[in-house]
This record gives C-alpha cells, structure tokens and sequence, in this order.
C-alpha cells in the first residue's frame, strides 16, 4: 500500500502502522523527538516553599507514635508537588527532615547513595561515619558520602532536627542502590577515632604526613565535617571585603579538600550571604537547587513566583527557571543541588540575566 508521504491517506496508515507495532514495543520516533530533546530543560519539578515551623510541627508528631529505632530513618520527605509519589525534591535529588529525639539511635547502615546533613535545629546529637563521631550544631555541614557506615544519636537533652540531602532519585535512575546493615543486629559502629579527629587532620588545609596510617579516612574524599562556625566566619569576611556578585551576593562552596571539586562525586552545596536591602539579578542554572534560609528573610522570585521564605523554611527551584532574591534582612542561604555530577557529565549551564 503506497501513498504520498504526508498525505491525509499516509497519517491513516502510519496511525495502522503505530497500532500494529506497539505490541513489539517499538515507537516512532518523529512522534516525541520534540519531547525529548527540547531546546531549553523542561521539568516536571516546580518551585515550592515549605515554611518549618508546619513541617516541625508534624515531624514531631510522628516522633510521638514511632521510635528512630523502628523507623530506622524518622524523616518527613519534602516531596516536590510536580514529582507526586517519587519522594524526590527535585529530579535528581532527595531532601527529608529527620527528627532523633534524646536517647535515640538512629542505627547504623550504609548504602551506595551520598549523604548530607544540615542541622536545623539543636545542639549536640550526632553522625558517626565509620565509627567517627561528628558532633553537630546548629547549621552544621557533615557529610556521609557513599558505602560509608553511618550512624546517628541524640546524647544532648533537646530533640535534633536537620535536613538530610540526598541522590536517591540519581542511584535509583541508574538502578544502582545496594544498602546494608552492621551484621549481628548492632546498633552503632565501634569507635574508630575521637570525635572532630578527621577534621583536626583534613580540615584545616592540612593532611597527614608522611604515612598511610594516619591518612585513615579514604583519600579521595576524608572530610565529612564543616562547622558552621567557619563558613559563617568566611563569609562575614568576603562580605566585609568584597561588594556582592550581582546574581548570588557573596558565595562559597564547600570543597572536597582532596581534589578542590564539590563534596560528593553527585551533590554539591555552598552557602551566600545577600547583605540587606540587596537584590540579585536573575540567574537561571541547569541544577535545580534546594535552599534553606539560615538567617534573615527576603523574597525569592522563582520564574514569574514570589516566595517569601523566613529563618529555617526551605524552598526548591527547578532547573532553568529563573531565581531572583531580595534580602529584607541579612540573608544567609544554605544550598545544594546535583551540579557536582552535572559538571562532570558536561551538562552544567547557567545564564545570568
Ligand atoms: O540517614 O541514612 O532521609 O538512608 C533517607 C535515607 C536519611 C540516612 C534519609 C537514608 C537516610
């Protein structure tokens, strides 16, 4: 049967064509190629604030009818409204609040995706990573980068309370999440080091010299710690001596001190501070980006969006939509996103409007 490509006869007959090949699974490709490879990203995900004092209100809730211990994990997943039923923040990207209240165990496990922790809220719990305890305050970076053993305890009187970062929708997109527990049931990892013994090592632009032995931690990524009594420190000096970067105020990312790159091979993350009365220019970026607000307040316009987020709220912005932020106060923002892996498959793009 012949007809004319582009005929009304030929649209009859490639819709024949369509229905006779879809029981082998084969599709055509002229049908979607606009859908697949667009000019610009499109997302699914959209732009969201979440304000804490809701979502701590719940979390503490759920901390009422169900112990860490049999939780394993008690974290409220902040879903974004665009990915229903994914548990992801943004396509790539996972983020959860998670609640150990004092005396609690979060019990020990590793698994293949990577990790980070931002203290929202309380003093003095803490994550062992392969049996180092890192003793975490508020606004504290600690890291559990992949296959490390980790484990989490509240030995402080208040409950604990931070944002867990994670790549899980990036392991399971290359369905490659393997996940264990310490044999024998236990608990937590016997003590390897004293606590802030890795940062004492590595985080002071320092490593140990002169032996494999006292390397301890894996070369190509030994730190898991980043006090926020440093980074706050850093960035009041940048602030003290620079004017702001007109799309992101003063900004500084946390660096892997073994190569210079992001924290982890999937996730980076960096802090800014936007003095008050300051406003960005509109920037977009291929990493969608999940924000907290350490301190201050201000307007975060996310495409044509207002957002008015205040102390601790989160908020979301999906890749390539356009993020302008006004500071009512002195504004310091925490924030990570998978530009760390989209650096190294040579898809990171921004502009700056
Ligand atoms: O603390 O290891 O929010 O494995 C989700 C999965 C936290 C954790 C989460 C996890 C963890």
């Amino acid at each position: 049967m012949n007809a004319v490509p582009g005929s009304n006869e030929a649209r009859v007959l490639l819709q024949g064509l369509y229905a006779d090949m879809a029981p082998q699974h084969l599709y055509p490709l002229w049908e979607v190629l606009s859908a697949l490879v667009t000019p610009t990203p499109r997302s699914a995900a959209q732009a969201h604030l979440w304000h804490y004092d809701a979502a701590r209100a719940h979390l503490l809730r759920a901390g009422d009818l169900i112990t860490a211990e049999q939780a394993e994990r008690r974290v409220l997943i902040l879903e974004n409204p665009g990915l229903p039923g994914t548990s992801s923040v943004t396509t790539s990207l996972y983020a959860g609040l998670q609640l150990i209240l004092p005396g609690e165990v979060a019990p020990c496990h590793r698994h293949t995706q990577c990790a980070l922790r931002f203290v929202m809220e309380g003093d003095g719990a803490f994550t062992a990573l392969d049996g180092e305890r890192a003793v975490m305050r508020p606004f504290d970076l600690v890291l559990t980068p992949n296959w490390q053993w980790h484990d989490h305890g509240n030995d402080s009187s208040d409950p604990m309370i931070w944002l867990d970062g994670l790549d899980i929708p990036t392991v399971r997109h290359f369905a490659a999440s393997f996940a264990e527990r310490l044999p024998d049931g236990a608990m937590a990892h016997a003590e390897t080091a004293p606590p802030g013994d890795t940062l004492a090592r590595y985080g002071r632009n320092l490593r140990p010299f002169g032996g494999t032995a006292a390397a301890r931690r894996p070369a190509s990524l030994p730190l898991f710690h980043y006090p926020f009594a440093e980074w706050r420190a850093s960035l009041a000096a940048m602030a003290r001596a620079d004017a702001p970067d007109p799309h992101l105020g003063h900004a500084l990312e946390f660096v892997n001190p073994a190569d210079g790159g992001p924290v982890m091979p999937t996730v980076a993350a960096h802090v800014r501070l936007l003095p008050k009365g300051f406003t960005t220019r509109p920037r977009q970026a291929t990493d969608a980006t999940v924000f907290v607000v350490v301190e201050g307040e201000g307007t975060a316009r996310i495409g044509e969006q207002d957002f008015p987020p205040v102390e601790r709220d989160l908020f979301v912005v999906p890749s390539w939509e356009s993020l302008a932020i006004e500071a009512r106060r002195d504004l310091v923002l925490f924030a990570y996103s998978d530009a760390a892996a989209q650096q190294k498959l040579g898809l990171w793009r921004e502009a700056r409007l």
